[in-house]
């Protein structure tokens, strides 16, 4: 596949649409933008519900590939997760098929796997002990559960309709770290930035499904199929450690919301405000 230029990006409004829509053009990416909310600074963007199946079709019209950001990115309701995650996802990949785009890199997240048990080894894990992504489907929420479709989906779209996916289970994308377990799946909006060019433009990926993250000294999952796609990741948590575990002590696998990889999502989860 010739390298994407064109790439659709959906929630573009949102916390990672905004770090993204900073960072991917400098890799030479020319974004067409989606969201449901209006993308401040950006009158262009397609403000489109992904049930407006007509809408989707338009945005996805022409462009090399897709990075899929769009939808409820905590906990709700059954119902509108499902229409928004679940059935919006199902409908951004048929525009995709109709309109013969390529390439879609999806963002899943470490919830579709939530409920796995964290490596309870002191920091850091020998390789063996790294959560594989060939780990089972153990979401920690119906969010989760909504990841696990849209991996699921994405395998689908490839085995019947050639349409390739690199489903990315993000830990969490944000400026810097905020919690102990955050230390463990953070992921350098830097890093984001080159896991997803990579995903973009690696050949043949068929359905390849990886861990997002820095390379964190105190990582949990294995990011080997993440760095076959070419991704190095340049950052670590570490140097955020001394002062979050000084402020909220080591994590206690002997807590229910410390001793799994989606954390507080488990016991807690945040609930979507809309
Ligand atoms: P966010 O909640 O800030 O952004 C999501 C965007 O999707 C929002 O701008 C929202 O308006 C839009 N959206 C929601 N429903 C929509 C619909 N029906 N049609 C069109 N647009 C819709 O979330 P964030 O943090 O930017 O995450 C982006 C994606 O990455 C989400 O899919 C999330 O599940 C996933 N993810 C993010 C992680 C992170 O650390 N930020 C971690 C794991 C996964
Ligand atoms: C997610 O999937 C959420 O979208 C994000 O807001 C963070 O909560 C992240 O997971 C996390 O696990 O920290």
């Amino acid at each position: 596949m010739p390298a994407p230029r064109t790439v659709l990006l959906t929630g573009a409004a949102g916390g990672l649409g905004t770090l993204m829509r900073g960072l991917l053009p400098a890799y030479g990416y020319e974004l067409r933008l989606l969201d449901i909310a209006p993308v401040e600074g950006e009158p262009d963007a397609v403000v489109a519900d992904l049930a407006d199946t007509e809408a989707l079709r338009e945005a996805v019209r022409g462009v090399d590939a897709i990075l899929h950001l769009a939808g409820i990115s905590l906990e709700s309701s059954f119902d509108k997760i499902l229409k928004a995650n679940i059935q919006g996802t199902y409908h951004l990949y048929e525009a995709a098929r109709e309109e013969g785009v390529r390439r879609v890199v999806f963002a899943s997240s470490n919830h579709a796997v939530g409920f796995t048990p964290r490596p309870l080894q002191d920091a850091p894990v020998g390789p063996e002990a790294l959560i594989p992504v060939a780990t089972p489907h153990r979401p920690d929420t119906f969010y989760g559960l909504s990841k696990c479709f849209g991996e699921d989906l994405a395998q689908l779209y490839w085995d019947q309709h050639g349409l390739e996916t690199v489903s990315v289970r993000i830990g969490s994308c944000f400026e810097e770290p905020t919690s102990v377990r955050m230390l463990s799946v953070w992921m350098s909006p830097a890093d984001g930035a080159r896991l997803f060019h990579a995903a973009l433009t690696a050949e043949n990926v068929g359905h390849t499904i990886v861990y997002g993250s820095s390379a964190n000294t105190r990582l949990w999952w294995d990011l080997s199929t993440a760095r076959a796609l070419g991704y190095t990741p340049q950052d670590d948590s570490e140097e955020y450690a001394a002062e979050l575990v000084a402020e909220q002590g080591e994590l206690d696998p002997d807590r229910r919301d410390h001793a799994f990889l989606g954390g507080h999502f488990v016991t807690d989860p945040p609930v979507w405000p809309r």
